[in-house]
């Protein structure tokens, strides 16, 4: 005989601004509901649970990408703008794009930047040094990666901004049609011309990120109306998600001064800091997947074309899989992590933003005694993003 099981159901809306001031209590919530929960609001399903959130990262044939990874299924609405290569497509059509970026932004592509890189972290924190306070999102965790990404990919100088909007705008697409959104395409319409004209190869200088792109028409990797469309996605992806990521780094930092001092008696942790502050913070929140067949999760039935949430700040939180999960602590193992997603759609640059954070990380270590919080920090909401709009600081130099 067959039973029917009814899913635990939620009437939460992880997409609202209550929900993003203090998710975590939600968060536990739906993980204590069960492997997967049906959200009412918006009629679809999402897993929270660390195992639930890794199976379904996973298995790209079940849990599809093509169809939109935010909560527009592309198969019912069409796609507010051009589907991504690499984030909005699944094998085999998904790795011919990845293939190239893989290269791109591979372990030996990154020893050619690191010098740089941590050239440009010291001279940041030097003249933060100089100033009494100032806040840190603006000045450094915007600043930073506006300073050495573009000149990474080789773009022109100038309007280096405009990434901000639009990347602020792309991140909240994945969610629904709310105010958020609105409000995002808004401010980056007067900048859309211009980030379609960065992407072009006669905008790109010849030894950046873009021009390499670019070079994979010449061996028959990409054709040409594509390589401008994959210089896009570094554009939207490498800027918004840096700027949150070392935003998640400064703040842990600053609220446990005991880890900072830690950092300070062995700098080398950096990379390992700034990983467990991608852990903490999750500043990429959420992805959606669209099953391809009925599944099973958890001992539920979900249906062929059901769009399925995945809350990654969940499973880096959820204590089935992490001790003391609600602790800073950069000593921690953090390896499973979700962060940067896992199988095949794993973040293609975190290499890149893990030499972003750690040069930040050591210039601290090296620099600073003690970092003080001198005004009150101010999260920024995006549906996918969880950063700051704002974290007064104040450095204390190192005698
Ligand atoms: C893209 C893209 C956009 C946003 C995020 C992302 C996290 C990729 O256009 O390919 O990955």
């Amino acid at each position: 005989m067959d039973v029917a099981i009814t899913p635990p159901v939620s009437t939460a809306d992880p997409f609202s601004r209550e929900f993003f001031a203090d998710p975590f209590p939600v968060h536990a919530a739906l993980r204590d509901a069960g492997p997967v929960v049906r959200l009412a609001k918006y009629e679809i399903w999402a897993v929270a649970r660390y195992d639930e959130v890794h199976r379904v990262l996973n298995d790209w044939e079940t849990f599809s990408s093509a169809r939109g990874v935010g909560l527009s299924d592309f198969k019912k609405e069409p796609p507010w703008r051009l589907p991504s290569l690499v984030l909005e497509t699944d094998p085999p059509f998904h790795d011919r794009t990845r293939k190239v970026l893989n290269r791109v932004l591979s372990p030996a592509a990154m020893k050619t930047l690191k010098e740089r890189f941590a050239a440009a972290a010291d001279t940041m924190i030097d003249e933060l040094l100089g100033r009494d306070s100032f806040d840190a999102v603006p000045e450094l965790s915007e600043a930073f990666p506006l300073a050495v990404f573009p000149d990474a990919i080789g773009m022109p100088q100038g309007h280096r901004h405009n990434l901000l909007p639009y990347g602020n705008m792309v991140f909240n697409s994945f969610g629904p049609r709310n105010e958020l959104f609105a409000e995002a395409v808004r401010d980056a319409e007067p900048v859309m011309a211009w980030v379609r004209a960065q992407s072009e190869r006669k905008n790109l200088s010849d030894d950046g990120f873009g021009a390499q792109i670019h070079a994979a028409v010449a061996t028959g990797e990409l054709t040409e109306d594509e390589a401008p469309m994959v210089v896009r996605s570094l554009l939207t992806a490498g800027v918004d998600t840096t700027v949150s990521g070392l935003g998640a780094a400064l703040f842990c930092l600053s609220r446990f001064p005991e880890q900072f001092q830690k950092l300070r008696a062995n700098p080398g942790l950096a990379r390992a800091a700034f990983e467990e502050a991608v852990r903490f913070e999750s500043p990429v929140q959420t992805f959606f997947r669209t099953t391809t067949r009925p599944v099973e999760v958890g001992g539920f039935h979900i249906d062929e074309g059901e769009k399925v949430l995945m809350f990654l700040g969940a499973a880096n939180r959820d204590p089935r899989k992490w001790g003391r999960p609600e602790d800073y602590d950069i000593a921690r193992k953090t390896v499973g992590h979700v962060g940067f997603g896992s199988g095949v759609h794993a973040c293609v640059g975190q290499l890149l933003a893990r030499l972003e954070g750690e040069v930040v990380l050591q210039a601290l270590a090296r620099k600073v005694a003690a970092i003080e919080i001198v005004g009150e920090p101010r999260r920024r909401f995006n549906n996918t993003l969880r950063g700051l709009a704002s974290l007064p600081l104040r450095l204390h130099r190192t005698q």
